[in-house]
């Protein structure tokens, strides 16, 4: 049997995003974050089909739109990637609702506006329009916070480490320049995909972080490794490591999102305070934090993060199950 996809291809900072306009599953859930259990329980070979070899890469990310569960919002998105479907991506968000708005997929009831549901909560979108082209994307995200300070791990062949954990739509371990890391490029991007799946194990054998209101969204899945800034008016640059050999080529969204929480609650930013973040091939998402907030009992951060993202073509996708390879592999 052939399913077919129809998807818009493009990047945001250099990391691909796969938007499947054509194709989603019927789901059942009352939110996203519900129907993002039910895709994973029910329809997880159209994501390993769509984001693995042959069909992807192992950096390939993507989603779907949905029509909203809740009256408040325009539409909904289900992210997929190589690691799973992600509560929320913010290079993902920025690549969907580009990609949407240029092809008429999605009509704002405000124009300049949207309001999203994903399933790590809602967003509010901020966008800019040149003729046909969308110019960029600022999403107001989920709340954001500190979850854990000063965690430390060996690690074999490259020392100790401290690592802090903070959450930005993901849970992320961050480790900033330090004794055994000096920074990025002496780090380079070898030695990135190797010791990152070694930090995020040794993390998580010593705590395992579960959001205060959504206990499905828990566990440390990204390692964000912060560095100086590299180019003029950038304030920090990052690589953020995801799934099983993936350097985000963007900033990263979420990572950005945890980075500036991280970076409040240590006393390095206060509200109001821009931070221009570069990924590890000099891309740049302007953060910002927006406001103070709490989540449960945590304090936490409400944090923008703005770019742009340019589509690069349609993609017609066929999942065909005569296919050896109709669901996609890795090669880890
Ligand atoms: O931009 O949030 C993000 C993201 C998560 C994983 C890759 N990019």
């Amino acid at each position: 049997m052939r399913h077919t996809f129809f998807c818009i291809d493009g990047h945001t900072g250099g990391n691909p995003v796969r938007l499947v306009a054509g194709g989603a599953p019927l789901l059942a859930g009352a939110s996203m974050s519900e129907r993002r259990q039910d895709f994973l329980q029910r329809f997880d070979w159209i994501r390993t089909g769509l984001m693995f070899e042959p069909r992807g890469h192992d950096m390939m990310s993507g989603g779907f739109l949905y029509p909203p569960t809740r009256p408040d919002t325009d539409a909904g998105i289900l992210f997929i990637e190589t690691s799973g479907c992600l509560p929320m991506c913010g290079h993902g968000t920025i690549g969907i609702v580009t990609f949407a708005l240029e092809n008429g997929l999605i009509s704002p009831r405000v124009p300049g506006q949207l309001r999203l549901e994903v399933p790590a909560g809602v967003i509010d979108i901020e966008y800019e329009t040149q003729g046909a082209k969308v110019s960029f994307v600022k999403i107001r995200n989920v709340a954001s916070y500190l979850a854990r300070q000063g965690l430390v791990i060996e690690v074999p062949d490259l020392g100790t480490l401290r690592v802090d954990v903070a959450y930005g739509g993901n849970y992320y371990a961050i480790i900033e320049p330090q004794g055994a890391y000096r920074d990025l490029d002496s780090l380079g991007a070898a030695q990135i995909l190797r010791f990152s799946p070694i930090v995020r194990a040794l993390v998580a054998a010593q705590y395992t972080p579960v959001h205060p209101q959504d206990s499905t969204i828990c566990g440390v899945s990204h390692v964000l490794w912060a560095d100086k800034p590299k180019g003029s008016g950038a304030d920090g640059r990052n690589a953020v490591f995801y799934g099983e050999r993936a350097i985000d080529r963007s900033p990263c969204g979420t990572g950005t999102s945890a980075r500036l929480a991280h970076l409040q609650a240590t006393g390095r930013l206060n509200v109001g305070d821009r931070f221009v973040h570069e990924s590890f091939i000099g891309s740049r998402f302007i953060g910002c934090v927006e406001a103070l907030t709490t989540l449960g009992d945590q304090p936490a951060i409400l944090p923008s993060v703005q770019g742009s993202a340019i589509a690069t073509g349609h993609n017609t996708i066929w999942i065909d199950q005569a296919d050896p390879f109709w669901a996609g592999f890795q090669v880890i």
